[in-house]
């Protein structure tokens, strides 16, 4: 096992990533900007590092600055936590190339990842079901994009190979708005991420979004651990999300769960990862595939007791893992609220000091937050301050739990979405389960696009 491990990251994940290590009995290196200076989880950690200025350009986007802060402390490893780096390729790779471990998938895989077409195409050959679509980059013969569109079937969309999470994509409902539609996505493609290839599918009109979570080392060995659903959300920013997912055939989620650890083992992946559905009419098709551990990782660490962020670390030293898929065993339900500081009404982010701060427990209750008492938010960066996760039994039981535990909850000099969960918690549709992907939008009364 490492000695030493670099935590290129910040916030809740930066704790959680600290508590594995510690576990391990690994020593940690905190990496923070001049705004995390004073943050509780950097002096918790056996060194830190500062790298920069509050602009996460200049600091936890900065490579250079985060390699040098591996170097000065002598740590072998870097776990890069979700978002800032961790799906960097270019990042994977020049970690390497210094010498260090990346706690991740290798560089190729992330790149392969990353191109959604070229990660579609590997998923679809390793036996992954996907959405009916074009089939690698769109033509820019009109004639083919207009037949390939007419053997699809309106509606359509259209979405960027360098894009993904929600970025460069754009819905078609008739074959007069094709070629013109094709023409602005390659364009802003083009802009947006240097890459003009587009490519088509099937629009799917209302479905789930669900997403099953894969671990891998470097031995051949690969799980699925089960599913998410992470379909109530909000401009891409997921809300909330649960494990398992209501009402879905248990035996459909382990034959496209076997599929998904079966590419992990064609492709030769490591480490953790999570393959993305949408999920309609009982059928799941794949859309994409993520890199890193997920913020929403806990509720599937609840239901399955592995510990993920500690998975990732054992089988980035080269260690086989500890179980097969014969052990692996889904019990109880987990939900996942994500506290953000933000108005609950109009979404603007509150940063700011936290005048107030209570946190709830009691059984199957758990906190994953950087932020105290007098802790500041602050305004560089995503608004998400902490999550709170609790299982129980049954989905009513969880459910039970999560109320008792918000009305626990304080967080006071800011605003936060508290009252949206609260609200959420007594929603006749989300007490069915098994909503959409555009539930939240329409409750809120945002005409979804
Ligand atoms: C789709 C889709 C419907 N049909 N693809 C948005 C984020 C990106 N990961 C893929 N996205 C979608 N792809 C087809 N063929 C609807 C969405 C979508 C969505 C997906 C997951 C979670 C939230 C979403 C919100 C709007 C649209």
């Amino acid at each position: 096992m490492f000695e030493k491990v670099l935590i290129a990251n910040r916030g809740e994940i930066a704790l959680r990533i600290q508590r594995a290590c510690r576990e391990l009995g690994i020593k940690t290196v905190a990496v923070h900007s001049e705004a995390d200076r004073e943050a509780k989880y950097v002096k918790l950690a056996d060194e830190s590092v500062c790298i920069g200025p509050a602009p996460s350009g200049q600091s936890y986007l900065h490579i250079p600055a985060v390699i040098s802060a591996a170097e000065v402390t002598d740590a072998e490893a870097i776990h890069p936590g979700y978002g800032f780096l961790s799906e960097n390729a270019d990042f994977a790779e020049r970690v390497e190339n210094s010498g260090f471990v990346f706690i991740g998938p290798r560089p190729e895989t992330i790149r392969l990842m990353g191109d959604k077409v070229s990660a579609k195409d590997a998923m679809k050959k390793a036996g992954v079901p996907c959405v009916p679509g074009s089939d690698g980059a769109l033509s820019d013969d009109p004639d083919e994009i207009l037949k390939t569109a007419k053997k699809i079937g309106y509606p359509v969309i259209i979405k960027a190979a360098g894009g993904g999470g929600g970025r460069g994509m754009r819905v078609v409902h008739t074959e007069a708005a094709l070629l013109t539609s094709v023409e602005m996505t390659t364009a802003e493609a083009q802009a947006a991420f240097g890459n003009p290839t587009v490519y088509m599918e099937k629009f799917l009109e209302q479905p789930r979004h669900i997403e099953i979570q894969v671990l891998a080392d470097e031995h051949g060995n690969a799980v699925y651990l089960g599913e998410r659903d992470c379909s109530m959300q909000r401009r891409h920013q997921k809300v909330l999300e649960e494990a398992p997912a209501p009402g879905v055939d248990r035996k459909r989620i382990a034959t496209v769960g076997e599929r998904c650890a079966e590419a992990c083992r064609t492709i030769g992946y490591r480490g953790a990862g999570t393959f993305e559905f949408l999920y309609e009419n009982g059928e799941f098709y794949f859309i994409e595939m993520n890199t890193r551990v997920q913020v929403e990782h806990p509720v599937t660490e609840q239901v399955t007791g592995i510990d993920i962020v500690q998975a990732q670390l054992r089988v980035a030293a080269g260690e086989k893992m500890p179980f097969k898929q014969k052990d692996i065993h889904l019990r109880g339900h987990s939900i996942e609220c994500r506290i953000n500081a933000e108005d609950p009404h109009n979404f603007v982010p509150s940063p700011g000091r936290i005048t107030g701060f209570h946190m709830p427990g009691g059984p199957g209750v758990r906190v994953d937050t950087h932020a105290y008492q007098n802790y500041m938010v602050p305004p560089n960066y995503d608004s998400m301050i902490g999550k709170l996760i609790t299982y129980g039994d049954t989905r009513e039981q969880a459910i039970a739990r999560m109320r008792i535990a918000l009305s626990e909850m304080v967080v006071e000099g800011i605003k936060t979405n508290i009252p949206l969960h609260i609200e959420l918690m007594n929603d006749a549709a989300f007490h069915a389960g098994g909503t959409s992907i555009h539930y939240l939008e329409n409750k809120l009364g945002i005409v979804s696009k």
